[in-house]
């Protein structure tokens, strides 16, 4: 039966690019909902956000990474080694490039960081609505100059053009795997994940170096109130009991700022009034324990 020899099969697929190429854009085209925040201005992405991509026969959990791009700060040292982890890692990358601007400094830096791995490397032209089609040919000799890319592909992330062509390219660097999420997962509730990356951006920013970036959050629960209120429970997992000491910090100062922070943010996402609870929690050696959490990035 031909059925049978159909595997399914999963993969991780990062995203990179130089800010405002529209690798947010992209993803929230391709999962059909708001979950990267976008913006105009560069680096809003500051963690892998990721969406899940799921169809009868595959499933693609893409990695939203914050762009390879020369360091000026500590903050911006991570961003470049957390997207290099993700590149090594990954069954496929797309480089997504904006067909509008020319060529960059910027592009090289990445394209030489891609030439490290081993990693297929899809060349994704983006914005192709805002140039001529015969503009493509020179912008692709161009990229080809500089690296062998598995697969060149012209996209509008905003429009939609070519993204499903782009998806079914995908599928041939997809080994046979499990399904990672439940096909509703991800899609019903994309927000989860931009509401715990965006506590998690609070805790690195107001503990500097005294907190891993391992560190991870889980949004437990999250439901609209009768009243309106979106009701967000959320643990924060440490390694060490010192760790959860700095988080919490002095007479739960340090939580009681993230929260705040945090639910200022989360009320401009959502759009609602918001009541925010967390809880920091020890569990040791956590990172080993779930395979899922470590594939998308949440180690040193
Ligand atoms: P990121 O920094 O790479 O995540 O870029 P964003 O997804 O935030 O997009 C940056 C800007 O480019 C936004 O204003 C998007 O609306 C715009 N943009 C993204 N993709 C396209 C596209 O295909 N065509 C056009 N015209 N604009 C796009
Ligand atoms: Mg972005
Ligand atoms: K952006």
């Amino acid at each position: 039966d031909n059925n049978e020899n159909k595997r399914f099969r999963s993969g991780f697929v990062a995203i990179v690019g130089r800010p405002n190429v529209g690798k947010s854009t992209l993803i929230n085209q391709i999962i059909g909902q708001k979950i990267a925040i976008m913006s105009d201005k560069p680096q809003t992405t500051r963690n892998k956000i990721h969406g899940v991509y799921t169809t009868e026969g595959a499933q693609i959990v893409f990695l939203d990474t914050p762009g390879i791009h020369k360091p000026t700060s500590k903050l911006g040292d991570f961003m470049v080694r957390s997207a290099e982890n993700a590149l090594s890692e990954v069954d496929a990358a797309l480089f997504l490039v904006d067909v509008a601007e020319g060529l960059g400094g910027g592009d090289r830096f990445i394209i030489e960081k891609l030439k490290k791995t081993n990693t297929p490397i899809v060349l994704v032209l983006n914005k192709i609505d805002k140039v001529h089609p015969e503009a493509l040919l020179p912008i692709i000799a161009q990229y080809k100059d500089l690296h062998d890319f598995a697969q060149i592909v012209p996209i509008s992330a905003l429009q939609g053009n070519n993204v499903q062509a782009l998806l079914d390219q995908l599928l041939q660097y997809l080994p046979e795997g499990p399904q990672y999420y439940p096909a509703d997962q991800v899609t019903d509730h994309p927000e989860q994940f931009v509401c715990a990356e965006l506590i998690r951006e609070k805790i690195l920013h107001m503990t500097r170096e005294e907190i891993p970036h391992s560190i991870a959050v889980e949004i437990e629960d999250m439901r609209v109130k009768d009243n309106g209120v979106v009701y967000i429970g959320a643990v924060i997992y440490v390694e060490r009991d010192s760790q959860k000491g700095i988080v919490i910090g002095k007479n739960g100062a340090l939580l009681k700022e993230v929260g705040k922070q945090a639910r200022q943010d989360i009320e401009t996402l959502l759009g609602s009034r918001t009541f925010l609870e967390l809880w920091v929690k020890v569990k040791k050696d956590w990172r080993n324990q779930d395979r899922v959490l470590k594939d998308l990035g949440f180690r040193n």
